[in-house]
């Protein structure tokens, strides 16, 4: 059995605090307290005698007009009336945090970016998580590609990483960014559906578009719907290229995997989410954070030498396409955490801007169209979003030198002395770096051509790894697909889209096209438009990233009571989620003080049951108590907590007079409980009647290991979800 117990690395953070390098250091010059002595002041620091009162013409009986004159009263509401600036075109709803990255293996023989190749380095580095469709004010769990942008504060300038979690593209060519997005937007004459790809527009570009066939697949599994972004894997999806200290190029990907492995929502869970806490993986990622279970990435490189570049049957170039792991395996150099919130959400998530052009010697492109337009679009939207200036901005600036002879523009902050602004000039002041100072150098590409509006003929194959993927699903992650496509599928109301979407899915699988064909009311089609070549490839089924060991680490775990609940229960299982360093929380039916049987204690819970519900939390915990009980077995409400977390897959232990509780919620006679002190883990379902003495009460044994209560429990909470219930189709009968 596993250990649930922290690792000396996490108490070590625990103890000592968030670490965030350079860059918070350089980000203090910026940063303001409230103190207590300090008062109210104008921008331009006047102190200000009230903030309720605009100055007006007053008679004892009469409030009379208003002063245009007064200039405090008339700043506060200009700064209001622009507070606002552009949301981003795409990836407007975010959320971001500090940390650092470490290298634990030199990549020196494929480059000499000393980022990539100084293991004694810790660079700071910053990233936000994004969703890209929905407005700034969005829900967190829609259906969705989510955004993975990393920005590093290398000695050598900054690198920006602008990735997702999906590590392939809708389209090959920039060209098509403002087409695949103006269809998952919301539509024009209407602007429905928010944050939503489930409309006629999305899909029917889908159709026309056959390029997007590979990535519809993957928004369409898990993966468009993650439990956490501490739960998602990140690539660079472009190619760019890597130079080593000899000169020699290799091609690279990136890719960042989770330490505490790929997991995600159920698709009923997330559609109640978005209502009930739009924000969840907002706070999600900062409740981590604040509790010091830091989210780890393992950081890993694929790279092609520049001679093998055509020795694939796809294009290395072509961002629809991976690289197969088993072709071009994952070397994982190393690894990065996030461990320091942002101080205020505006100047440092809001403002923060990435650009796939910003790269470090050492570290080039390559001709991968959608990169190449990418190259172009950031430093422009940039432009609209927060000025020419932009890049001085606190959170954008770099933490090494920064000295050139740009000048000007609008909010300009830099002041620079001397007399020249140009070069060459007679002080020889701001030379050009050479290449042994550290200067970029471009890497010398033979190129010959024609000029064309064209793609290389590999990047006509659309349909390949959009089989390989499909093949390479488990059935649990098919169902979920089919699912999927049904749910979108329906939400188009023009038969146009889904009859010829469902044509599409022939291309990749009959069997797919039929099942999702009778769901949403197309002519299943009679076979399969090309054969499905039968290839699987590693990497792609979540099930391989079950995380790095089996945790409860940053799970929440509700605990639920009424007056008369079992006290030594309830406070040996608080007792062992805190040692596990996951989050107890105590539900009751009221939030006020509840008292435990015989007055043995008391808690106040941090919710009550209609406050709070089970999407909200990881997995249920229910200790007897003959009254408490009684009360939850007419609560109505905490019915549903179990039978909605059950049917949301989700661990639920419930001892002493609880399993009678959990026997009535869920009453399926698949799903066995306990009749004696036995453990009995059913289906995820964990039951214990009679509590022995030391199975329950002594929770630093419990931790330790062993067969007892709350390790069973413990293991299901690992295990994310109970799997074995939606294959034997147990969650949709509750
Ligand atoms: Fe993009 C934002 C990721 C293709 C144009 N993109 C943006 C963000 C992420 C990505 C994570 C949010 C950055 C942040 O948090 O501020 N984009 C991708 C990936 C792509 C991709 C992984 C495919 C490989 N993007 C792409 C193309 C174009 C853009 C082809 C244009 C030709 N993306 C933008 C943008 C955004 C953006 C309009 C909006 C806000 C911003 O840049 O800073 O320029």
């Amino acid at each position: 059995m596993a250990s649930y117990l922290p690792s000396m690395e996490k108490v070590q953070h625990a103890v000592l605090g968030p670490r965030g390098g350079d860059k918070v250091a350089d980000l203090q010059k910026e940063t303001k307290e409230m103190s207590d002595k300090a008062r109210l002041t104008t921008d331009y620091g006047v102190k200000q005698t009230s903030a309720d009162d605009w100055l007006k013409i007053v008679n004892n009986d009469k409030t009379g007009p208003m002063l245009l004159e007064d200039p405090f009263a008339r700043e506060r509401i200009h700064r209001f009336d622009h507070e606002r600036i552009p949301e981003r075109v795409v990836h407007a709803r975010g959320s971001g945090a500090f940390g650092k990255f470490k290298l634990f293996e030199s990549a020196e023989d494929v480059t000499f970016a000393p980022i990539l190749t100084d293991t004694s380095r810790e660079t700071p580095m910053f990233i936000r998580f994004s969703t890209v469709l929905g407005s700034r004010g969005s829900a967190d769990t829609v259906r969705d590609v989510r955004g993975f942008a990393i920005k590093f504060y290398t000695q050598e300038g900054n690198w920006d990483i602008v990735a997702n979690n999906i590590p392939v593209f809708f389209i090959q060519d920039a060209i098509k960014f403002p087409d695949v997005i103006h269809a998952g937007k919301p539509e024009p004459h209407n602007e429905v559906p928010q944050a939503q790809s489930a409309h006629n527009n999305f899909w029917d570009f889908q159709f026309n578009h056959s390029e997007a066939t590979h990535m519809f697949m993957w928004t369409m599994s898990d993966r468009g719907i993650p439990r956490s972004y501490r739960m998602m894997q990140g690539f660079g999806v472009n190619t760019f290229t890597l130079i080593n200290a000899k000169g020699e190029r290799h091609f690279v990907k990136f890719i960042f995997t989770p330490e505490l492995g790929v997991h995600s929502l159920v698709w009923d869970e997330a559609l109640k989410l978005a209502g009930q806490d739009p924000d969840f993986h907002r706070k999600d990622l900062w409740e981590a954070i604040e509790n010091g279970v830091f989210p780890k990435w393992k950081f890993g490189i694929q790279v092609i030498p520049e001679a093998d570049e055509h020795k694939f049957d796809f294009d290395i170039l072509d961002a629809t396409k991976i690289w197969p792991e088993d072709l071009v395996p994952i070397r994982y150099i190393g690894e990065f955490e996030l461990n320091r919130n942002p101080d205020e959400f505006f100047p440092q998530t809001e403002q923060v801007a990435f650009c796939t052009s910003h790269i470090v010697p050492g570290i080039g492109f390559s001709d991968d169209p959608l990169l190449q337009g990418r190259n172009f679009s950031y430093f422009d939207t940039q432009l609209s979003r927060l000025g020419i200036n932009w890049q001085e901005l606190p959170i954008n600036r770099p933490v090494c030198p920064v000295m050139n002879l740009n000048r000007d523009g609008a909010m300009r902050h830099t002041i620079t002395k001397g007399t020249v602004n140009y070069w060459p000039n007679r002080f020889e002041k701001v030379k050009p770096a050479t290449h042994e100072e550290g200067g970029y150098v471009e890497y010398a590409e033979k190129v010959a051509g024609i000029k064309a509006r064209a793609r290389s003929a590999k990047f006509k194959e659309h349909f390949a790894q959009a089989q390989l993927f499909w093949n390479s699903m488990s059935q649990v992650e098919k169902n979920h697909i089919i699912n999927a496509l049904g749910f979108e599928l329906d939400h188009c109301e023009d038969p146009v889209v889904y009859e010829r979407m469902v044509t599409r899915l022939a291309d990749i699988d009959l069997g797919l096209a039929q099942t999702v064909a009778e769901m949403v009311g197309g002519e299943p089609p009679k076979e399969a438009s090309r054969p499905n070549h039968g290839r699987k490839a590693p990497g792609l089924s979540q099930t391989e990233f079950p995380g790095a060991k089996p945790t409860i680490a940053s799970r929440r775990i509700a605990i639920l009571v009424a007056d008369g609940y079992d006290q030594v229960a309830y406070s040996a299982a608080y007792a062992a989620i805190s040692a596990g360093l996951a989050i107890p929380l105590v539900i009751g039916t009221k939030r006020s003080k509840i008292v435990a049987a015989g007055g043995a204690g008391s808690t106040t819970p941090h919710h009550h049951l209609e406050g709070f519900r089970s999407t909200m939390v990881d997995a249920i915990f229910i200790p007897g108590g003959v009254d408490s009980i009684r009360a939850l077995s007419k609560n109505g409400r905490a019915l549903h907590w179990i039978r909605e977390a059950f049917g949301h897959l989700k661990a639920i232990g419930a001892t002493g007079e609880a399993v009678d509780l959990v026997n009535k919620a869920i009453a399926l006679p698949a799903v066995s409980v306990s009749e004696s002190a036995e453990v009995q883990d059913s289906y995820g379902v964990v039951t214990m009647r009679e509590t022995k003495p030391g199975s329950l009460s002594e929770a630093v044994d419990i931790i330790k290991g062993g067969a007892g209560f709350m390790e069973k429990f413990f293991h299901n909470i690992a295990q994310h979800r109970c799997w074995a219930r939606e294959l034997d189709g147990l969650n949709s009968q509750v």
